[in-house]
């Protein structure tokens, strides 16, 4: 089903009535455009320089950060995807505190919450008059507990948003795919949801679609869903499988580079968003899907559009591998320098983050999580706390009156500066109040009255020439830029092309905290090695470890290069004024007998491929996540390596990593040989290690060491047997089991 059809009717209504009736200014404020056959594309890019969003998608976009919580049945089974025939006895949080959800994300800078109200299994967190299935069956507070009610009302005290994700799906409900049956308990439950709790700021709606228990596919009403939305809430944002905000298309928490708001009308097109909806949880874990298309709303792209609609992005991503809490994954939570980076790629490329944090079994967010969000909002903090453009002084090639350059560095959020009629790029010089040192910029045009740049360039001026800092395309509601550091008094943004007159609400230009470098980049050493440290801050001084354990005010400080004899893992920070103030550089260094060439018997996977062959000689270690190019990846097959070390040499130890991530098909090896030989015809068996398959979800590597005895040989052969296929009991059972290898040390 689509809704593009009767959107168009709909909206050609609306542009004729709007043709004849309104005046040119307020014929601006459209959501849609009409695009008509024969508009020339200079007429298309005017259109869609004059779409506009809605007054509750501009209020969306302005949350720019928001919180996705996934909570309900499949956190006590440790599921993705419940069958909906699950024991609601088996729902019993121990401690659930939805204040405490709401501080830390509140803390985190989140202005709204999402909640998981009723997920594919059908178990609904609110006491629902329409089904059996959720809180009145659990023995939860008695069966009369509210979770729905709790966080509704936890928002409303400190001030956030709240939203709710239904889901279509509904794998318990008898009559799902009796399709005007359950779309009328559908509509029921929304209801209830929209009705009992307060205002809703997003419904949240996802494409899976499946049959019922009569064989036959549902088919939603999508346009009834909406209407009752719009009559009970109509503030409301209706998301994904909605009109108002669109996926941006990845779950990994990256949106484009360009970025268009405005985009052809058929982005609305459901059979498009439901197709791309993923089916498999088990696949979708292990190779992080990605259906972004470079861009949706560039020349190309609407020139032959027959509408365009202002559709924002949305980019939603779990703080941790899955949407649901799983104690095996506490240390796969994603690290505050990797949720920095997501920001960047997100809020700042005109997409309103959606981070999904979900709660443990015991009804509170988990301390792993905590500790990775209070990372980031540091790291946030201390970069976008300090506004550099205090006392700037800005001169535009061209400004409208009323609309003056000054206006992008003004306190007035409302204020814009644009250019006259038919003006379509322009120059800024902005003159800082003193010569300052920055690395982060952000712009933000004027959305309300559209998305018009195309190009921009920002340069910085050295005292004789203007030097480039960066580039980009699309601005939109907020754009986030990165560079080295840059040392300059003045700075100008040249908008190189725009949809009409361009228009910049604000510009300003921030430090990011310190970083700190770790030269080299750890790697293996045989008997000593020197450590350099240091920071592209100037004034900051560098504090480390060499235990392991984070540095603290207390730890040593850097002032000469560092010699290592020993195996170690170098923690680094920066330190300014007093305060710990850089994110932690983590690097290990390995003492063993370097390696002159490594062979394999049987190659491993071009999808898991590391760095080549020697990925694993080379004492770097790969991470728990299986797609930091730190491992070789063996599918069906074992690992048989021959290293070389080059000449005979005494040696004691050897030892061979491994990962083990079933969730993923990744196993540990069965049994890991190990050989020696002096010539690499002859070999001696050194030592044999066995590790008996054993079901877990959780994710860790694990090291089989083999201690030799003194001896001396020139080579070492690893012979690490792989389970084949996956278990009996293993979703993926009879299907090519993956064998994860990293890292191969002699000592
Ligand atoms: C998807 C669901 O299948 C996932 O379980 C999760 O809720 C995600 C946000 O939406 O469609």
């Amino acid at each position: 089903m689509t809704i593009g059809p009767t959107f168009m009717r709909r909206s050609l209504v609306l542009v004729l009535f709007l043709v004849m009736f309104l005046s040119a200014e307020a014929r601006q404020q459209a959501n849609y455009a009409i695009i008509k056959r024969g508009d020339s594309i200079e007429e298309v890019v005017r259109k869609a320089a004059t779409v506009v969003p809605s007054p509750r998608q501009l209020a969306w976009q302005e949350l720019e950060f928001v919180a996705f919580v996934h909570f309900g049945m499949n956190t006590f089974m440790d599921r993705e995807w419940g069958q909906g025939n699950e024991d609601p006895a088996m729902f019993n949080p121990t401690d659930f505190d939805a204040r405490q959800w709401v501080k830390v994300l509140k803390d985190a800078g989140m202005k709204l919450l999402v909640l998981t109200t009723k997920h594919h299994d059908g178990f609904c967190l609110w006491p629902s008059e329409f089904t059996d299935h959720g809180l009145k069956a659990s023995p939860w507070k008695h069966g009369a507990g509210d979770v729905v009610g709790e966080v509704a009302q936890a928002c409303r005290e400190a001030g956030l948003k709240f939203g709710v994700y239904l889901s279509p799906w509904d794998r318990h409900e008898k009559s799902y795919g009796d399709s005007p049956v359950y779309n009328e308990h559908f509509r029921n439950q929304l209801r209830e949801l929209l009705t009992k709790y307060g205002d809703v700021a997003e419904v949240w709606f996802d494409g899976a679609c499946g049959e019922g228990p009569n064989g036959k596919r549902q088919e939603y009403d999508w346009q009834s869903y909406y209407k009752l939305i719009r009559e009970l809430q109509p503030q409301a944002v209706i998301a994904i499988m909605g009109p108002d905000v669109r996926w941006v298309g990845t779950e990994a928490g990256y949106g484009r580079e360009t970025e268009w708001s405005v985009v052809p009308g058929v982005a609305r097109n459901l059979d498009t968003i439901a197709a791309s909806s993923q089916q498999n949880p088990v696949d979708r874990s292990f190779v992080p899907i990605d259906f972004m298309s470079k861009d949706l709303g560039s020349r190309d792209k609407v020139k032959s559009a027959t509408s365009l609609v202002w559709y924002p992005a949305e980019t939603d991503v779990s703080i941790r591998p899955g949407w649901f809490y799983h104690e095996s994954r506490d240390e796969l939570v994603k690290t505050p320098e990797k949720l920095v980076d997501i920001y960047y790629n997100s809020v700042g490329r005109n997409s309103v983050l959606l981070l999904n944090i979900p709660p443990d079994k015991r009804g509170r967010i988990n301390d792993s999580d905590i500790k990775a969000l209070k990372g980031l909002r540091k790291t946030l903090d201390l970069t976008f706390g300090t506004n550099l453009m205090i006392a700037a002084r800005v001169t535009a090639s061209n400004e409208r009156r009323g609309h003056s350059g000054a206006s992008i560095v003004d306190r007035d959020s409302r204020s814009y500066w644009t250019t006259e009629e038919s003006i379509e790029s322009a120059t800024l010089e902005v003159r800082l109040a003193r010569t300052l040192t920055f690395n982060r910029a952000m712009l933000q045009e004027e959305i309300s009255i559209g998305q018009r740049v195309e190009s921009f360039r920002l340069e910085a001026w050295t005292g004789k020439t203007w030097r480039g800092i960066a580039t980009g395309t699309t601005i939109g509601y907020k754009r986030l830029l990165r560079f080295p550091n840059v040392t300059a008094s003045k700075v100008r943004i040249v908008i190189e092309r725009s949809r009409t007159s361009p228009t910049l609400s604000s510009f300003a230009l921030f430090k990011a905290p310190p970083t700190v470098m770790i030269e080299p980049r750890g790697g293996s050493f045989e008997t000593k090695t020197k450590v350099r440290l240091s920071t592209d801050t100037k004034g900051a001084t560098v504090r480390y470890t060499l235990d392991g354990s984070d540095p603290t005010l207390k730890s040593p400080k850097y002032s000469r290069p560092i010699e290592l004899t020993h195996s170690s893992l170098l923690k680094a920070t920066a330190v300014i004024g007093g305060d710990l103030c850089a994110e932690i550089e983590v690097t290990r260094f390995i003492r063993c007998l370097s390696v002159k060439s490594v062979g394999f018997e049987k190659t491993f996977s071009p999808q898991y491929a590391g760095r080549g062959n020697a990925t694993i000689v080379d004492g770097v270690r790969a991470s728990l996540d299986l797609n930091d190019k730190g491992w070789l990846g063996f599918l069906g097959d074992d690992l048989i390596a021959t290293v070389d070390l080059g000449k005979a040499r005494t040696i004691n130890k050897i030892t061979a990593g491994f990962l083990q991530q079933q969730g993923s098909r990744i196993f540990l090896p069965s049994t890991v040989t190990f050989y020696v030989s002096d010539d690499s015809a002859n070999w001696r068996l050194a030592g044999e290690l066995k590790s008996p398959l054993q079901q877990s979800e959780r994710v860790f590597a694990r090291d089989f060491t083999c201690s030799t005895g003194k001896m001396k040989i020139r080579y070492v052969r690893v012979a690490a047997k792989s389970i084949g296929v996956c278990p009996s009991w293993h979703s993926g059972s009879g299907e090519k089991a993956w064998l994860f290898s990293d890292e191969i040390t002699v000592e």
